[in-house]
């Protein structure tokens, strides 16, 4: 299989949120036939969801790997619960660690499990800014620019740690 470029976003709100980060970042570079190839820094951002939750640390990491999208799908949620997420019902509740595929190449991926790119990823500050860190000219496979989305979006209290 060819190599596709990745983006993930990261995000942790429990549990030392910039330890599960930096673990999160380690667990990336044994994903198998996968390469990190660059992460951004960390943010501090406030709750998009409950406001009655800590501020989240988020980040975004760029891979080139050999697998499906499923199968980095089920490489994540394993990692993800390494590091002890538990799912809970609440929409957009507190976690110790979320990875979500935000790009997979220029795919655009719609199953059960699986949205790709992410559903809200060109409203959300905390995955634009930090994207902009690894790719300010990225384009999205609709033909977004991320410069523009980035106009669009203010940084609502995103500050980088
Ligand atoms: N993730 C959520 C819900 N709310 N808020 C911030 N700031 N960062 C997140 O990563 C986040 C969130 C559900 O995935
Ligand atoms: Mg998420
Ligand atoms: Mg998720």
């Amino acid at each position: 299989m060819a190599n596709t470029l990745v983006y993930i976003g990261l995000g942790a709100n429990l549990a030392q949120p910039v330890q599960q980060l930096e673990r999160a970042v380690v667990a990336l570079q044994s994903i198998k036939d996968t390469e990190l190839v660059q992460v951004s820094s960390f943010y501090g951002s406030k709750p998009m969801g409950p406001q009655d939750q800590p501020d989240y640390v988020n980040a975004v990491a760029a891979l080139t790997t050999r697998l499906s999208a499923d199968d980095l799908l089920t490489e994540l949620q394993q990692i993800e619960l390494e590091q002890g997420r538990q799912r809970k019902d609440e929409r957009w509740g507190p976690r110790t660690l979320d990875l979500d595929i935000l790009l997979f190449g220029d795919e655009v991926i719609q199953t059960e499990p699986l949205t790709v790119p992410h559903y809200g990823m060109k409203v959300r500050e905390f995955v634009l800014y930090p994207l902009a860190e690894l790719d300010l000219n990225l384009v999205l496979p609709d033909g977004t620019k991320l410069s523009e989305l980035l106009t669009t979006v203010p940084l609502n209290g995103l500050s980088r740690l």
